[in-house]
């Protein structure tokens, strides 16, 4: 690891990993061991190691997965949702599964085609509000996701290039718990997605190596290849920016200081009077009950078209 000017063998690797792991949680205060830590698990590489390392930690940390409903070519969701239930019974810890299309009547891509979002638009959508909405019922103190170094430093890219000052403000690995909104955090802040590769590598963690369909030409992996070069040429360029910007973001102001309010119909916090999510399964609703109206050649003239639906209850596939 040059930008560490450190080198370690297989076996003093993941010692090293989770005591940084810890560090970052203790420097930005994210948790504490009395509190319940709900992870953020996609199969992904980072998701898991990070699971894995709370557990070795011997933090209190379950797992929650979000069914999409993404095949692709090879059946994306189902395979890293297979992954998670793998690291659940190995780490002997419950998965919580919310699936799209039961709570929201179409999986990701089908949201995509009936509204006028983005599948990554709809997909960030619900996967904040069940997040949010999943801690919050089942009494979790704190939600934590796998990002990592390079997610963060390519956001950082992306809103400094746009001047987005309002996101500056709110960029942090702890973005603390408000009306109804609970806290968030990011214990892997540090690591590169090379090293979170490796800590899964030698735990043999079962993640799935594929990446989603939609991540394809994102512009988010294409300021990732940039700063990789950066990396390349100066090790610890990434490290430098992140910690820069950290010194330096209490001079950026979020204009944008909204008051929340339950949403009217299903209570999670919200700034109008209705959420983003409960106007998406509105949106679906219509058109599935416009489409199969179409389809059976019915009027829709004067047609009540939506009943908001509460979701069925979380399972939970693991022990
Ligand atoms: S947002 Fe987009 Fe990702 Fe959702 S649809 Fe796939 S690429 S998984 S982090
Ligand atoms: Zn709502």
């Amino acid at each position: 690891m040059p930008e560490h000017k450190l080198a370690l063998c297989r076996g003093c690797y993941p010692g090293w990993f989770v005591d940084h792991t810890d560090r970052a949680i203790r420097k930005f205060n994210m948790f504490t061991r009395n509190d319940r830590i709900l992870v953020a698990v996609s199969g992904g590489k980072d998701s898991l190691a990070l699971w894995h390392a709370l557990r070795t930690l011997g933090y209190e940390a379950d797992g929650f997965y979000i069914d999409l409903g993404i095949v692709g070519e090879d059946g994306y969701s189902s395979k890293s949702k297979q992954a998670c239930i793998a690291l659940s019974e190995a780490l002997g810890r419950p998965l919580r599964v919310q699936s799209v299309s039961e709570a929201v009547g179409a999986p990701i891509p089908q949201i995509k085609d009936l509204t006028a979002r983005s599948s990554c638009s709809a997909c960030g959508l619900v996967k904040r509000y069940f997040m949010n909405r999943t801690s919050l019922e089942l009494g979790y103190d704190v939600i934590a996701t796998g990002h990592n170094l390079d997610d963060e430093v390519a956001v950082l890219f992306s809103n400094t290039l746009r001047w987005e000052t309002g996101y500056l403000a709110r960029q942090y690995p702890v973005l603390e718990d408000r009306e109804g909104l609970k806290r968030k955090v990011k214990p892997f802040i540090y690591f590169t997605e090379k090293q979170t590769t490796i800590y899964t590598l030698i735990n043999s963690l079962p993640y799935v190596r594929d990446e989603c369909p939609y991540a394809v030409g994102a512009t988010t992996l294409e300021y990732k290849d940039v700063i990789n070069r950066l990396e390349h040429e100066t090790p610890g360029t990434k490290r430098r920016f992140l910690d820069g910007f950290l010194k330096a973001r209490h001079l950026f102001v979020d204009a944008e200081d909204v008051v929340l309010a339950p949403c009217t119909i299903c209570a999670q916090p919200t700034v109008g009077e209705v959420c983003a999510y409960c106007r998406l399964i509105n949106q679906v609703q219509t058109r599935l009950v416009t489409i199969s109206a179409d389809a059976h050649g019915a009027s829709h003239q004067g047609q009540k078209a939506f009943t908001v639906l509460r979701d069925s209850d979380l399972r939970v596939d693991s022990a």
